[in-house]
């Protein structure tokens, strides 16, 4: 069965930089072929070669121009259409001879998730291959106790939207401060200390219940910490990809 990685996040945290890096490092470290998959209708400029493209299937701009729509609603409606071709789709993913398939998404990721057409396109994806999502997420986005809990539940939610296993993925360590660094390390039981120290009143007691759900619906492993751009810790994401797939088979 073929294996793909399916990489998410917020606008500009350096999902399409991963994919054209993380390429680079399989063929170069590892040996094996790498395919890549845009499913970003709306991107301009690409920092790789992709072997599919949906946008030979529509483009934003496209439907902005034709049906009279604005960024978002062409964004949506690009989405469906791309749902509607998801099984053509899926067989030229599938006639794709690679090992592995680099998947990059749309940057408004909350169009992608919160809407029919991602989840459905994903869900076919999985039908045929192991899927593992890796949520990126900007360095400056997750330098306190509440940042980094809320995007550990944005993976529980990301998860529970698409139906694949996924891995929090802090880019751009380049950015961050020792201290944060740390703060992410250091697994749960860091950030409750860090709670309880800091005592923060009714902010400090949902970060505390939030903490616990996190622990109790945890699937894969802790967060990595990367820097797409330099190319720093892309054996630790091979490894957690290995690590699923190989080891403890689809998580699903
Ligand atoms: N400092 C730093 N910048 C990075 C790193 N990785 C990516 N970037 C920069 O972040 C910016 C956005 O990178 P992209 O790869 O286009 O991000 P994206 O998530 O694909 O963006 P959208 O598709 O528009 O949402 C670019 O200027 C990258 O050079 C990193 O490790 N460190
Ligand atoms: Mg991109």
């Amino acid at each position: 069965m073929k294996t793909g990685i399916v990489v998410l996040g917020p606008a500009g945290c350096g999902k399409s930089t991963l994919v054209a890096n993380l390429k680079k490092w399989i063929e170069r470290s590892v040996g094996l072929s790498v395919g890549i998959v845009n499913l970003d209708p709306g991107v301009r400029y690409l920092p790789y070669r992709p072997d599919l493209d949906v946008r030979d299937i529509v483009r934003v701009v496209d439907i902005m121009d034709s049906e009279k729509l604005g960024p978002n609603g062409a964004f949506i409606r690009a989405m469906d259409i791309i749902a509607t071709k998801c099984g053509d789709m899926v067989e030229n993913i599938m006639n794709l001879e690679k090992d592995y398939i680099l998947i990059d998404t749309p940057g408004q990721m909350e169009l992608f998730i919160f809407t029919r057409a991602g989840p459905t396109v994903i869900n076919r994806l999985h039908e045929h291959m192991k899927l593992l999502g890796l949520l990126l997420m900007d360095a400056s986005l997750t330098t306190s106790v509440s940042d980094i809990v809320t995007a550990r539940l944005l993976l529980v939610i990301v998860q529970l939207r698409l139906g694949i296993p996924g891995v929090l993925v802090i880019n751009k360590a380049d950015l961050l401060s020792k201290e944060s660094y740390d703060l992410i390390l250091g697994g749960l039981e860091r950030l409750e200390r860090t709670v309880e120290e800091t005592d923060e009143g009714l902010l400090g007691q949902i970060s505390e219940t939030l903490i616990d759900l996190i622990r109790a619906t945890e699937t894969v492993c802790r967060p990595i910490i990367i820097s797409a751009k330099r190319s720093e810790g892309l054996e630790i994401v091979y490894d957690i990809i290995h690590e699923v797939f190989c080891t403890c088979g689809d998580m699903t």
